[in-house]
């Protein structure tokens, strides 16, 4: 079905939009979030089971319930993430991924209490438990978005899942000026940037990205046919949630954060590649996550 949306009122008439089979309103959306938030129930994998479970973490649950943002596949915000100092040229569009895509639902998976708080000790160490939430937690997070997938085609809408797509890359690159080192990092889906637009959450200090339910936790998202009413971004600057109070300077154990000069990608990388020599076939860090006011919630400005 083709609409005129007129809501255009200047004299260049009404834009034209393409309205889906089974556009949505605010009572549908609520609905697919229900719906989203019932397939993340009933999808296995969340718990660590006795097989694979490093010391202490057998029954380890990894994740707290989802929270959803909806961003509109046309929204500018897109282009703007194909400047170089957003990501760059790299970054594919969604109807790149998925032809007459309308929109892409983020999620942010908050990392439960018990696998935050055992990563806030142990300095320099890495605990079994967030090896887990990284490792399995990743695999978790595919099987979920495989269920998305399944859920909208059954609705009749195309989906796309990016991450798990054998076209997703990640691009490094050393940048001049050559004797500091600069890396840059680009992937042609930046799960924290879909998250921004779908008015998840902003940057902070260490690149992260602050939801409502702190920053210690994964991103995913999906790209549909079907259109479902866009969330409003609740902030106007990329980092608005970061108080810069410099908590997670301390807490890196790579010395790879400054106030001065926020995150340094080589170094955290170069720790991170220390970390699968020593806990192969797993790596993580993620200290600068944790123990901080923004882990599970939008830091208060005191
Ligand atoms: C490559 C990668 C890494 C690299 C580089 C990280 C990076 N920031 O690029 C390394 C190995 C260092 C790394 C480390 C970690 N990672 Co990592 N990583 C990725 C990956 C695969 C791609 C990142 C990417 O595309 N970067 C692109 C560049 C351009 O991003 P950027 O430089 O940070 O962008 C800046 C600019 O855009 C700038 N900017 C300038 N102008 C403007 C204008 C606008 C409008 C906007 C929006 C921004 C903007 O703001 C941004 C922040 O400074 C993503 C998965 C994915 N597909 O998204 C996970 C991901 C970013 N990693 C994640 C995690 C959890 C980690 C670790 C904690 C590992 C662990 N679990 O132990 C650490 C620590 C990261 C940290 N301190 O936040 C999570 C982030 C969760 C969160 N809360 O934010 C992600 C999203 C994975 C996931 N599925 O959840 N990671
Ligand atoms: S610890 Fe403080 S400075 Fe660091 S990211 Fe969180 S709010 Fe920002
Ligand atoms: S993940 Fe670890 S090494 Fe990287 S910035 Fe955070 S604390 Fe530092």
């Amino acid at each position: 079905m083709t609409e005129w949306l007129g809501t255009r009122n200047d004299d260049r008439g009404p834009e034209l939009r393409i309205s889906g089979k089974k556009g949505t309103d605010g009572m549908d959306k609520k609905q697919i979030i229900e719906d989203l938030t019932a397939v993340f129930r009933n999808c296995e994998g969340n718990v660590i089971s006795g097989e694979i479970a490093l010391e202490g973490c057998e029954g380890l649950v990894m994740f707290e319930e989802p929270v959803f943002g909806v961003s509109s596949a046309d929204d500018s915000i897109y282009r703007d993430f194909l400047k170089k100092d957003v990501i760059g040229p790299d970054f594919r569009l969604p109807d790149k991924w998925l032809p007459g895509a309308r929109s892409v639902i983020s999620f942010f998976l908050p990392f439960t209490e018990m696998v935050r708080r055992s990563n806030r000790g142990t300095p320099g160490e890495t605990s079994p438990e967030w090896l887990h939430a990284r490792i399995e937690g990743q695999a978790f997070l595919n099987a979920y978005t495989e269920g998305l997938r399944e859920y909208f085609e059954n609705r009749g809408s195309g989906a796309c899942v990016p991450a798990t797509d054998s076209r997703f890359a990640v691009r490094a690159s050393v940048l001049p000026p050559w004797n500091h080192k600069v890396l840059h990092i680009a992937s042609n889906w930046s799960e924290r940037h879909v998250a921004y637009a779908a008015g998840l959450g902003t940057f902070c200090l260490t690149r992260g990205l602050i939801s409502s339910k702190g920053v210690a936790g994964r991103y995913g998202s999906i790209i549909v046919t079907e259109e479902i009413e866009p969330d409003t971004r609740p902030y106007e600057g990329v980092y608005d949630y970061c108080i810069m109070c410099g908590a997670c300077v301390k807490r890196c154990p790579a010395g790879a954060i400054s106030l001065k000069h926020g995150k340094n990608q080589l170094k955290c990388k170069m720790w991170m590649d220390k970390t699968e020599k020593k806990y192969a076939p797993r790596y993580g860090c993620g200290k600068c996550q944790v123990g901080v006011p923004c882990e599970d919630r939008i830091p208060e400005r005191i």
